[in-house]
């Protein structure tokens, strides 16, 4: 792992540490709920944005790729401490998440690593690059939704 990959790992672990211990977050399961689906939806949205870059359909700014990438880099630690005790039924989750916690855990520091790949990679500029890290997060998203997500 590369200088930069260890700093944003350590960024987003210090982030997701601190924020549950500094505040009390998540006074109804519903409101984790809400706030879990809300970043997985921010982090979707910024995702689908770069992809006609990926495919080709449209120019490959940098900066603008970058800046989509910072939003899904600053989000990828969020969701999961609003996976709570009680809040089990009433979203997509499966009971997993719970029952398989370390899985779970394994799968979200897999995404949580493939977000810190992209970043590099869109630092770097080089739309090759970013192409490869693209894909290793979508992958990422996607093993993780199939084990943990119910199917719509
Ligand atoms: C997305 C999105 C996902 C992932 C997944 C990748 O853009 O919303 O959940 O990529 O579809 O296979």
């Amino acid at each position: 792992m590369n200088k930069s990959v260890i700093k944003t790992l350590l960024a987003a672990a210090l982030l997701t540490l601190s924020i549950p211990v500094a505040y009390a977050q998540f006074d109804r399961p519903e409101r984790a709920i809400k706030y879990r689906q809300s970043v997985m939806t921010i982090m979707a949205n910024h995702f689908g944005r770069i992809q006609p870059v990926i495919k080709g359909a449209a120019p490959y700014d940098k900066d603008a790729v970058k800046a989509n990438v910072s939003v899904i880099a600053m989000m990828a630690p969020l969701p999961w401490a609003a996976f709570t005790s009680g809040s089990e039924k009433g979203s997509n989750a499966m009971p997993d998440v719970w029952s398989d916690a370390a899985g779970f855990k394994a799968a979200q520091q897999k995404f949580q690593e493939s977000v810190a790949g992209l970043s590099v990679a869109a630092d770097s500029g080089d739309l090759e690059k970013v192409k490869v890290a693209s894909a290793a997060v979508a992958d990422a998203c996607k093993a993780c939704h199939e084990k943990f997500q119910v199917k719509r």
